[in-house]
């Protein structure tokens, strides 16, 4: 899969380098390259955007800098994916579409965001026949100052999914027996007794199906509480 993540604060996304991603990129499985939106501007401003038409506070990023850095990624079956906090928000069944496409495209805005000309622009019909598409994201219902955090973990969440980048394939078999795609039990690991709190007796008595019966419990229990 190859990554594409275009902002102005390229070196934002420096994590993306490190550790469990970079091995995975190594491993040839993802490509991931930053690109500095900055780089395809042509002013000696480097100017990046512009007063919104129809007034209101603060600033709109320049369509003709977007398209240009889009222009320059863009493939067939390309998804395009601009963070927004009106977006759809981020699960993990768009984690599982997404980790099947062989280049995601990440537009990083800052200011008040993107002109929204970019999106109708790459929406169109000659992009669609290249099955090139486009998605608005939100992350989640808080304002972030921008996109590039909110690009970050979109993809953690949808490299671990491709076979190979997670580095124990058990714990993804686990997650796909619950429709959610999670069983979330509580964990427990040595020592037996610490500060005075012992490690429940079920998980010590070896026997599977009232281990499993147990956590399946607590799992519900926890989803309840968390309402
Ligand atoms: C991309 C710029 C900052 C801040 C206007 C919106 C009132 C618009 N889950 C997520 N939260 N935020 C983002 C995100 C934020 C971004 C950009 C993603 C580009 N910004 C920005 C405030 C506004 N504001 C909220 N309304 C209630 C008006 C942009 C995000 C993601 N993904």
């Amino acid at each position: 899969m190859k990554i594409d993540v275009i902002s102005i604060f390229p070196e934002y996304l420096a994590p993306l380098q490190l550790s469990l991603l970079g091995k995975a990129q190594s491993a040839g499985l993802v490509d991931i390259s930053v690109h500095d939106l900055r780089s395809f501007t042509h002013d000696n401003h480097n100017t990046v955007d512009d007063t919104p038409y129809g007034g209101g506070a603060g600033m709109v990023m320049l369509p003709q800098v977007w398209g240009e850095a889009l222009d320059s990624v863009i493939a067939d079956g390309s998804e395009i994916i601009i963070l927004t906090p009106a977006g759809k928000t981020f699960n993990q069944k768009m984690a599982e579409e997404l980790s099947d496409s062989s280049q995601l495209i990440f537009a990083c805005g800052r200011y008040e965001g993107i002109d929204d000309r970019v999106r109708q622009h790459y929406s169109h019909s000659e992009y669609a026949a290249r099955n090139i598409r486009v998605r608005e994201v939100s992350i989640g219902d808080y304002v972030l100052g921008g996109g590039e955090v909110a690009a970050m973990v979109m993809i953690e969440a949808i490299t671990r999914l491709i076979p190979g980048v997670l580095g124990n394939p058990d714990s993804l078999a686990e997650e796909s027996h619950n429709s959610e795609g999670y069983l979330e039990y509580p964990n427990f690991t040595k020592p037996q007794e610490w500060r005075g709190i012992s490690v429940p007796e079920i998980l010590l008595s070896g026997n599977h199906a009232e281990i499993a019966k147990w956590r399946s419990q607590q799992a519900d229990k926890r989803a309840k509480d968390n309402q």
